[in-house]
Order: structure tokens, then C-alpha cells, then sequence
């Protein structure tokens, strides 16, 4: 039995070839930030040259194997500026280097005037502001991203989610090692996963100021299948895999069928039907786009308020470079299904055994990694019964990874079937 045939490859080559078409070239991705436009600077004031030693200073001293560094820039009271950078209690060096490095240019470009700017990536986080922020806990503004999926048993997740973030935030704001930040997993029984906590505090703040931070955090937590709370000062995450590097998730089951490994079978086929599905893709994707627009009130769109200013609520459909690596065994060629121009696919499992398909794009393939995002949880909104479901995708270090429902048996036939079906929903 073939475990992934010719249609499953074709749909993820329209996919891309979709994806290809609205998107241009970008690394790595904030997961948001902010800046008040009330507080603007001029581009040849003292406050700017101070910022750029700030930034320039954070960025050649990111290589503190504390993950954090705080730097006071100036001496002129108004023209001050503060900064300081963290990175996620237990990733490397080299990461933390790297996250930084890319935040003290991103933010610049997405900030380029305002004096007090927060941006959130998922191995660090970056600040500065002309006041000073050390030791002061800030939780004025949130960044809140949750995965759109429900939990089965809401009331009983919510009391195992709270004992472990509680225990979290205990450890983390006592944290002996100065870092401010700890880890756990707790079983859900209901459904005989595990939950994967994470908190941390900026470690300019003191033990009772960390721990009201994170508590905040705790009270602010959406109860879903995975959420981040991110304040300028602290953040919390949970999951129900271990998106950390300190745990690695269970090994995925002993894969027996690494037998179909073929893919495209014919180059004849490719030619002739390849065209037709992509221009028909194109235009039902378009459609429904359309569709999606007029319907929007349909759609949960996540924007949220909160006491404070400025709020963005995101659909976290990302998944880690990490989870992945383990679920196809570092791309293994034993997890290979098949392979065409535009990348990989192979077959993986997640750590709480779902099993997925794993389209890895190639490296050249020039996407911008906003559109990307955007598109993907477009697409994903767009599900239709009878196409292969995009679970999520994976956007660090270069790699651009796409992950499909894994359907073992479909045809061509069906697919196309399914396509026409949807211009009547
Ligand atoms: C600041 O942002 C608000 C909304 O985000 C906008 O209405 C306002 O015009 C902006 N002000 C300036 C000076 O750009
Ligand atoms: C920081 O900038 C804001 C807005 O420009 C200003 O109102 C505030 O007084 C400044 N703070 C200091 C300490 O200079
Ligand atoms: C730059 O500074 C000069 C004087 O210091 C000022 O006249 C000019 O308007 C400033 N330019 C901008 C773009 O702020
Ligand atoms: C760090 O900041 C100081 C001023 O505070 C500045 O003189 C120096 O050039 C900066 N270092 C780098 C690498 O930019
Ligand atoms: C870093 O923050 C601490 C307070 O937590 C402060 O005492 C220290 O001066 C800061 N360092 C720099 C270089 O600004
Ligand atoms: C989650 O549950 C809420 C009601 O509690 C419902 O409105 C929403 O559609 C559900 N979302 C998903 C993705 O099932
Ligand atoms: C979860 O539990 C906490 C404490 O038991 C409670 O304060 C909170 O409202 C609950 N959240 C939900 C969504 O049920
Ligand atoms: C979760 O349950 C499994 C077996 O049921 C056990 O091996 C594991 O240690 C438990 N983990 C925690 C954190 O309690
Ligand atoms: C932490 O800092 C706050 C404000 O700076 C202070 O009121 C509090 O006493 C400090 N707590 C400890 C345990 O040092
Ligand atoms: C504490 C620390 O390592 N500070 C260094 C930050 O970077 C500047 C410029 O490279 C050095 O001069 C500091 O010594």
C-alpha cells in the first residue's frame, strides 16, 4: 500500500505554488510588538544616536550566558535610552544572538520613530525606552496568541492548567539561578496528555515583582489547546508538547510503513494536470477568499481589549522547529513519503500521536515570511471536508515547513471532486 500518492504531492505543490505567488523574502518572524505613537522622536535628535549605541550595545553584548543584558545609553536626562533584551530561559547562545541581532533591526523598521518600543520573538524579547525600565515590572501592554482549538474537558484542564502555571510562577519568580524562569508538564488524565508549562521574568525584577507579573499572566491565560501570555516584563506559555528545549517530547512510535516512498509517478502527468489544478486552485482559493471576506462576522477574529492600551490577539497555528525535527526524526529517509521541486514531504508524528504529513519548502524557494504566516492562516480558516486540512506551519532558521493532515489513501479524483464541491459552499 502506498502510504502518500501522487494527489497529496500535487496539493502541496498548488499550495506552494500559491504561496509563491503573493510572497516575498523575510527571515524571522516577531510574534508582534509595540509602540505608542504619542512618544515620537526626530531622526537626527540625540535620543536617536542614544538609541542606536542602545541597540548596537544589546546586540555585541548578546552573548551573556544569563540571556539577558540591560544598558543605559546617554547621560542628558531627556535624551536617555534605556534597553534590554531576554531570551527564552533555555535556548542557546548562538539563538540568543541570533533573535537579538534580528530584533535590534526589526524594530527599528517597525518602530522607526517612538521612544518606547516592546517586540516579542519567540527566543527573545527586545526593549528600550527613553525612561528607565529596570526593576520596574511593566505589564501596560500584552501580546496574547492562542491555538484555535477547544479543549474537551474545559473545567477540569482549566485546574490542572492553574495548579502547574502556579507552580511555575512559584519556581520561577524563587528562580536560585538568577534567570527567572522555570518549566514544568503536568498529565491532563481526561485525555492522557501531558501540558507543557513555561514562565519567565525579565531578571532586573525582584521575587514578589516576578511573581505578580506571572500571576497576572496566569489570570489573563485563554484556556485552549496552547496560549502565550507576553508582558514587556514577564511571559507565560503553555502547550500540549514540549515546545521547550529542556524536554524532549516522547519518541514518536516505530514507523513501519516507510515503504511508499513514491511519489510522483509520472512526468507526463505532472505536465498536463499540474497546470489545470493549480490555475483551479487559484481560483477557488481566490473564491473563497472572496467568500471569506463577505462572511467575515463568521469568522472569530481574535482582537481583543484590555485595560490598557494596545492588545493584538493572534492564532498561533506556529509550531516549533524542535517538535517537528522530533516528529520526523530529523527529516529521516525513513520518514520520507516523496519529493518534487519545491521541497520534501514526509511523514511525522506529534508527540500526542497525531500524525501529520510535512511539506519542508526548499531554501530557495524566496518566501516572505509575513505573507507566509498571513496565508497560511487563511488557508487554514478555509477548510473544506474534502481538502487535505493544514494543520500549521514552522518558520525558524530558514526553514519553511508546512504540516497537513495525513490522509494515507486519497485520489486524484477525489481531490478534484472535493474542488468543485467547494465553489457551491
Ligand atoms: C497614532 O495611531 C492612531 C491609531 O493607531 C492613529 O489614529 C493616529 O493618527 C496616530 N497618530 C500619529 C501621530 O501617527
Ligand atoms: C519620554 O518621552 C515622552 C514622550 O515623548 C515624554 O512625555 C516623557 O517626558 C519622556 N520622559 C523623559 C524621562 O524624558
Ligand atoms: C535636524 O536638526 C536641525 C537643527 O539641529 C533642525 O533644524 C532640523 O529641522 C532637523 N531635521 C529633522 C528632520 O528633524
Ligand atoms: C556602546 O555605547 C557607548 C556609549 O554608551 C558607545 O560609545 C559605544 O560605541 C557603544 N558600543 C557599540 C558596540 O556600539
Ligand atoms: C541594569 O539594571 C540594573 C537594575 O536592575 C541597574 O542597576 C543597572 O545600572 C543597569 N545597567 C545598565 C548598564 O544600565
Ligand atoms: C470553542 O468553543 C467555543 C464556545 O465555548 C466556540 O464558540 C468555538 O467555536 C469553539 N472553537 C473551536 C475551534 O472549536
Ligand atoms: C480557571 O480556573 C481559575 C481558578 O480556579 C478561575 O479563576 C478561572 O476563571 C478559570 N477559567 C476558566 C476559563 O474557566
Ligand atoms: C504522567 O503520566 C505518566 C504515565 O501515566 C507518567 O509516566 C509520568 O511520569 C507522568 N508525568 C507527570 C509530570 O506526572
Ligand atoms: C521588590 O521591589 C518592590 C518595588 O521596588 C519593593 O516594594 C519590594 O519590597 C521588593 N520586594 C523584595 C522581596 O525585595
Ligand atoms: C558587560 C559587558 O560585556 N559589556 C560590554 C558590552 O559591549 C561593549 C561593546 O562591545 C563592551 O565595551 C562592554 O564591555
Amino acid at each position: 500500500m502506498s502510504s502518500f500518492n501522487f494527489s497529496d504531492n500535487l496539493l502541496f505543490l498548488c499550495m506552494f505554488c500559491y504561496f509563491t505567488l503573493i510572497q516575498k523574502v523575510l527571515s524571522h518572524l516577531p510574534l508582534g510588538h509595540n509602540c505608542p505613537n504619542t512618544t515620537t522622536y526626530t531622526t537626527n535628535s540625540s535620543y536617536a544616536a542614544n538609541l542606536n549605541s542602545l541597540l548596537s550595545n544589546l546586540t555585541s553584548n548578546g552573548t551573556g550566558d544569563t540571556g539577558f543584558y540591560n544598558f543605559t545609553s546617554g547621560r542628558n536626562p531627556p535624551d536617555i535610552a534605556y534597553g534590554l533584551f531576554l531570551c527564552r530561559g533555555e535556548v542557546t547562545v548562538d539563538d540568543c544572538r541570533e533573535c537579538v541581532a534580528g530584533a535590534s533591526t526589526e524594530i527599528l523598521g517597525t518602530c522607526p520613530i517612538e521612544r518606547r518600543s516592546t517586540i516579542w520573538y519567540d527566543n527573545c524579547l527586545m526593549r528600550y525606552s527613553n525612561e528607565s525600565i529596570f526593576s520596574i515590572p511593566d505589564m501596560s501592554v500584552v501580546l496574547i496568541l492562542s491555538n484555535p482549538q477547544n479543549v474537551t474537558n474545559q473545567e477540569m484542564f482549566n485546574k490542572t492548567l492553574w495548579t502547574l502555571m502556579g507552580d511555575i510562577a512559584t519556581q520561577a519568580s524563587n528562580d536560585q539561578s538568577g534567570k527567572k524562569f522555570a518549566t514544568g508538564e503536568a498529565n491532563f488524565t481526561a485525555q492522557q496528555q501531558n501540558i507543557f508549562g513555561l514562565g519567565q521574568c525579565t531578571p532586573d525584577l525582584n521575587n514578589s515583582q516576578c511573581n505578580t507579573c506571572l500571576r497576572y499572566g496566569i489570570s489573563r491565560l485563554p484556556i485552549k489547546q496552547g496560549a502565550r501570555v507576553l508582558f514587556p516584563s514577564c511571559n507565560i506559555r503553555y502547550e500540549m508538547y514540549g515546545f521547550f528545549q529542556a524536554v524532549t517530547p516522547p519518541a514518536p512510535p516505530s514507523s513501519p510503513n516507510s515503504e511508499g516512498k513514491s511519489g510522483i509517478s509520472s512526468q507526463i502527468i505532472v505536465v498536463i494536470v499540474v497546470p489545470i489544478v493549480v490555475s483551479l486552485l487559484l481560483i477557488i482559493i481566490g473564491f473563497c477568499f472572496l467568500v471569506r471576506k463577505a462572511k467575515k462576522k463568521n469568522y472569530n477574529t481574535v482582537m481583543e481589549e484590555t485595560e490598557t492600551n494596545d492588545i493584538t490577539t493572534v492564532e498561533s497555528l506556529q509550531y516549533d522547529l524542535t517538535t517537528i525535527q522530533v516528529a520526523t526524526k530529523s527529516f529521516s529517509s525513513e520518514n520520507k513519503l516523496g519529493e518534487g521541486g519545491f521541497g520534501n514531504v514526509y511523514k511525522g508524528t506529534l508527540p500526542r500521536g497525531e500524525e501529520v504529513a510535512v511539506k519542508r519548502l526548499s531554501r530557495s524557494s524566496g518566501q516572505g515570511a509575513k505573507e507566509f504566516k498571513n496565508e497560511v492562516v487563511l488557508v487554514a480558516k478555509l477548510q473544506h471536508r474534502n481538502l487535505v486540512r493544514l494543520l500549521g506551519f514552522c518558520l525558524e532558521r530558514e526553514e519553511k515547513i508546512l504540516l497537513y493532515e495525513y490522509v494515507p489513501n486519497r485520489s486524484l479524483d477525489y481531490i478534484l471532486f472535493g474542488l468543485t464541491n467547494l465553489t457551491h459552499f
